[in-house]
């Protein structure tokens, strides 16, 4: 027999009096306070800390099976996380969630109350910050092996408050209380340079050869983050890089004397992992923007090479070992960061270099808008990345003569085909050199899918059509059903078993209960106690008052034209005119509660002037006593996760009405189906899906299609004829115009109404009656609630496709083909 000498891993006692005696170890020793002085931030902390210990085992054993097995898996390269607070997540995959709340109320403290200290990581804009949070989760529950790789950043996506209406941004100062999910790992520091210029070198056998010589560097310290699967012993890791200066800069500046010189050198380093950008889809082509993207892959990709992979690896085997995906274009810098490691660092040559790494990429393109794909002009690249420029360059020379070879006679089309952009500046369109560099190219839904290959990429997919591929969006359960909506978790689990968890298309199994006239009144009770907990919620965060008796219509997402939050407005606005006119009888109004949350980009002016206008309408409704009861506006600040967690759960009507070929997916949507909340919407992004599978009679469709809105703009679309001819269209946007939500002041909102009566980029107008028809729809239906309520229960039965467990199945199987590895 010989001796296992594989050191031993602590393992926690599973426990009320284990997790107690934890907790209270944690609180003495590590936050140095007694129970009786300990405040409630204090008390989170040790508790947080206590409930990461409970994962850690899997942890280690994750770190240690995969040192040993080195199975293929998943870098998911992002510059964006949105992870949502961290506490619950955990309680769920470690199964502490009755033990922590019994243990805590064995000493008088109340586990709902701690976890409202938790502050959010809200390293993320919306979306697709968010889908990477989902995909990570799901990874892990899948037992595949994966690391993210992104960026921690000291501010997330700005808190937003309101002043007199208006949006109003502040610091996300989300570490100032301290942050018990990471570890940081200041020994594992990498540097990364920037700068300088390129020389010309022989090597020892008298090639000539070219080298990148640096003008400064700072250093990436990696704080990494537990990614637990759902109780299953698996705990991926999430790998966040902080910058900071490097010891040698600074100390060559002290040395010198400097002083001063050397802090601000120092601020100048960390200034990269600062802040978060808060634009959504409109790339600012900051130069520091591109100094955090090079900065998070450079480090990434160093971390995986030296520090990941064993010291004896070939890395001509790379892609058998690894896939980095890149999630959108903001981390696509790491295509010559990667050929600059193997051909300059390894001194391989070109060819091999670009075999390996076209096997290592693949990307996702999360836009429609063409304004929002990202393009860096050549003088700010080449002044901060210049060995990268010209490794663009060469990349793109060899692309164009291949492009050559296969359309001799169309050499427009290698033009249009190029990297480089010529026009209005020379710039590399990042992609472009994406869709040259990967494996795969994926959209996020069928139909944006669909729309990349026959517009935006056309010319590449007619090149390469089996390149290109679709996966369609998806959301965890744990977090967005399981967690944020205990009540139908319940009654779901009573009715089918808790297999849906970890296999959600099982939720096919509540079919039958759409007609079980028991279940569907349960289901109401569940969705009215959802609506108290929100308004109670709303009522503490806002002090805003809500009637739950009442239909909730929430329109929730980023604030931006093309999701069309003015149309939804034009809807209200329309509804009061009449009413207050009487025109229509406040009697014959179905009572709602329009909930909006939305931020804007602080540079984005029209956003912030329609968040204006949501404010001032909802306003003058709210302080109207005729509406009393029957018409209110909600529109609660600073919208994150921890919110949409709450307010979700509690909708009737979900808002999905963006211009039909402008959101490439949507992720919202999904977490309203699975809620029980039925959809009014475009046929649009996911929304094509979503009513497939729900079927017409459960949906809400309205207004024109993607081909009919390339139809009606290459015909010459004129708004104002919708004005003219539409006489609720004309009073709502004269109502505006007239200062009525202004306090009489025609100029406030003036911008808004000249723009959607003059250009109105993204068809409100031509969509209006569309959109009352289909309002007037919902009304009907939800006056009947056995009929409306099996309509919630199938689309939530039919939501089964929408987990992001799916999404990855579809990812291992058309991209990455990295099979699961079960736990020991
Ligand atoms: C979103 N994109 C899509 N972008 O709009 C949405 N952009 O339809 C889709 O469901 C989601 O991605 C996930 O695929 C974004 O969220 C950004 O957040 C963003 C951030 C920085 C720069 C550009």
């Amino acid at each position: 027999m010989t001796a296992d000498t594989t050191p031993p891993i602590a393992t926690r006692e599973h426990t009320v009096d284990g997790f107690v005696r934890e907790f209270l170890r944690e609180l003495n020793f590590g936050q140095g306070v007694d129970l009786t002085r300990a405040s409630a931030n204090d008390k989170y902390l040790a508790m947080a800390r206590t409930v990461r210990h409970y994962l850690m085992t899997r942890w280690l054993s994750t770190l240690r099976r995969q040192g040993q097995l080195q199975a293929k898996s998943v870098a998911y390269l992002s510059a964006e996380f949105l992870l949502g607070r961290q506490l619950d997540n955990a309680l769920l995959a470690a199964d502490l969630q009755d033990i922590v709340r019994e243990g805590l109320a064995s000493l008088g403290i109340d586990l709902d109350e701690l976890r409202e200290e938790e502050v959010e990581p809200g390293l993320g804009n919306g979306g697709l910050g968010r889908l990477a949070a989902c995909f990570i989760d799901s990874l892990a529950t899948m037992n595949v092996p994966c690391i993210g790789y992104g960026i921690r950043y000291e501010y997330g996506i700005f808190r937003q408050t309101f002043v007199d209406g208006w949006q109003v941004e502040k610091p996300d100062d989300w570490l100032r209380l301290g942050s018990p999910w990471e570890f940081p790992h200041p020994e594992s520091a990498v540097t990364v340079s920037f700068g300088g210029s390129v020389e010309q070198y022989q090597d020892d056998d008298g090639v000539v050869k070219r080298r990148w010589v640096p003008g400064w560097s700072v250093q990436g310290v990696p704080y990494n983050y537990m990614v637990p699967g759902y109780e299953n012993g698996r705990v991926n890791t999430l790998r966040l890089w902080s910058a900071q200066a490097t010891r040698a800069f600074d100390l060559q500046i002290f040395n010198a004397g400097d002083y001063a010189e050397a802090v601000r050198a120092q601020t100048f380093a960390e200034n990269i992992s600062k802040v978060l950008y808060p634009e959504d889809s409109t790339p600012q082509g900051k130069e520091l923007r591109l100094q955090q993207q090079y900065f998070f892959v450079a480090c990434s990709i160093k971390d995986f090479v030296d520090q990941v992979l064993p010291e004896d690896f070939d890395l001509h085997d790379l892609p058998e070992r690894i896939v980095f995906q890149l999630n959108d274009t903001h981390p696509v810098i790491a295509v010559p960061e990667l050929m600059r490691v193997l051909v300059d660092e390894k001194g391989w040559d070109w060819a091999d270099a670009w075999s390996v790494t076209q096997r290592c990429f693949a990307y996702t393109c999360h836009t429609l808008l063409p304004e929002a794909l990202e393009v860096w002009p050549v003088d700010l690249l080449g002044r901060l990345l210049p060995r990268h420029l010209e490794i663009i360059y060469r990349i793109n020379d060899e692309f164009l003569a291949e492009l050559r070879e296969a359309y001799p006679d169309d050499e427009l089309r290698v033009r249009r085909m190029s990297i480089i952009a010529e026009y209005p500046v020379r710039a590399v369109r990042m992609a472009y050199l994406a869709t040259v560099a990967g494996t795969k190219v994926n959209g996020v839904a069928a139909l944006h899918s669909q729309l990349l290959r026959d517009k935006v990429l056309d010319d590449f997919a007619g090149y390469w059509p089996d390149k290109f591929t679709n996966v369609t969006n998806g959301v965890t359960p744990r977090r967005f059903l399981r967690l944020s909506n205990p009540g139908l978790s319940t009654l779901v689990t009573e009715a089918i078993g808790d297999g849906w968890v970890t296999d959600l298309d099982q939720l096919r199994g509540l079919e039958p209960l759409a007609d079980d006239a028991e279940f569907r009144r349960r289901f109401r009770e569940v969705k009215h106690a959802n609506k108290l907990r929100i308004a109670d919620v709303l009522a503490h965060r806002d002090g805003i008052t809500v009637d739950p008796d009442t239909m909730f219509d929430v329109m929730v997402k980023r604030l931006h034209e093309y999701k069309r939050q003015t149309l939804k407005l034009l809807h209200i606005v329309s509804l009061y005119e009449k009413v207050s006119t009487g025109k229509l009888a406040i009697g014959d109004v179905t009572p709602r509660t329009f909930a909006f949350g939305a931020k804007a980009a602080p540079g984005y002016v029209m956003a912030k002037q329609i968040i204006g206008l949501i404010n001032a309408v909802g306003a003058t409704i709210n302080e109207d006593p005729a509406l009393e009861g029957r018409l209110r506006v909600a529109f609660p600040a600073n919208y994150n996760v921890t919110l949409a967690e709450t307010l979700i759960p509690a909708a009737d009507l979900s808002e999905q009405i963006s211009l039909a070929g402008k959101e490439a997916s949507g992720t919202g949507n999904m977490k309203f189906m699975l809620n029980g909340a039925l959809t009014i919407g475009t046929d649009d992004g996911a929304n094509v899906e979503i009513r497939e599978l729900v079927g017409d009679e459960n949906f809400f469709l309205f207004g024109l299609d993607e081909p009919q809105v390339a139809e009606l703009v290459d015909r010459g679309y004129h708004p104002s004829a919708y004005y003219e001819t539409n006489v609720d269209l004309r009073h709502a946007l004269d109502l505006i115009a007239s200062g009525a939500f202004s306090g009489g002041d025609r100029t406030v909102f003036e911008p808004i109404v000249s723009n959607l009566l003059n250009e109105d980029r993204f068809l409100a107008l031509a969509d209006f009656q569309a959109y009352v028809d289909a309002q007037a729809k919902v009304d009907a239906a939800y006056a009947d609630p056995e009929a409306w309520t099996r309509s919630a229960v199938l689309n939530v039965a039919r939501g089964g496709f929408f987990s992001s467990d799916r999404s990855m199945r579809d990812y291992i199987d058309r991209i990455w083909h990295t099979p699961p590895v079960p736990p020991a």
